[in-house]
């Protein structure tokens, strides 16, 4: 792969990690830069030059930038060729996977760790019981429907892991950072151990720094 990766958000961000996990098991190093969004640094016209919708993860690459961590994924799984098999009908599922996740099973697994800072008081974030209850049966929803797909399946499409698998597991990480653990859903544990014994794995705050950094291959 030519020219460099530079990946722009923050530890806290669930998107941004998948990202992240993504260039860490394809063993492509790249450049963070830290967003830190409590000094509001994704509200500066700077970073509001670079991200259109003023959102993180951001990915530039041979003067490409890239928003929106499902088609970033998809572009680092074309550049770095990983991760995608080349059968049409099986990126068609695996686009799907990534439009389901967007719609049903990120909201309620990251609004669960949004709850969860908090009820630590690590953010200024208070939560209706409500709304909590809406995210439960939202959230269990999503993970029953991954939960019976993985009973016969050792990954979401085909028999290798995918971006469909790295997209959706990423939540999974963020769930149990907000306090899930998640075992009502067997088949989705079994799943996640799988992804976590690939070569080059490492969780969420193992990967990212609260600092810029440079992440080895
Ligand atoms: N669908 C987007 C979601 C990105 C997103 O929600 N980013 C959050 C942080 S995790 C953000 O930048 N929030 C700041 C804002 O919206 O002002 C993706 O997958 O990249």
């Amino acid at each position: 792969m030519n020219g460099t990766l530079t990946l722009h958000g923050s530890p806290h961000s669930l998107p941004t990690y998948r990202v992240a996990l993504m260039m860490r098991l394809c063993g492509a190093g790249f450049s963070f830069r830290y967003v830190s969004f409590q000094r509001g640094m994704h509200l500066t016209p700077e970073f509001r030059q670079l991200s259109r919708w003023g959102q993180v993860p951001v990915l530039e690459h041979n003067g490409h930038v890239l928003v929106q961590s499902a088609a970033i994924l998809e572009y680092l799984a074309e550049t770095l060729g990983c991760f995608y098999p080349a059968d049409p009908e099986m990126r068609q599922r695996i686009r799907e996977w990534l439009f389901w996740d967007a719609d049903r099973l990120m909201p309620p697994l990251y609004a669960w760790y949004g709850v969860e800072l908090g009820r630590r008081k690590l953010l200024p974030l208070a939560f209706d019981p409500v709304l909590v209850a809406e995210f439960d049966r939202k959230g269990a929803a999503a993970l029953g429907i991954l939960d019976t797909h993985l009973a016969d399946e050792r990954f979401l499409v085909g028999d290798a892991p995918t971006i469909a698998d790295i997209c959706c597991y990423a939540d999974i990480a963020f769930a149990r950072l907000g306090n899930r653990a998640l075992e009502s859903w067997p088949n989705v544990i079994c799943w996640a151990d799988r992804i976590e014994a690939l070569p080059g794995f490492a969780a969420p705050f193992e990967l990212l720094a609260m600092q810029d950094a440079e992440i080895s291959s």
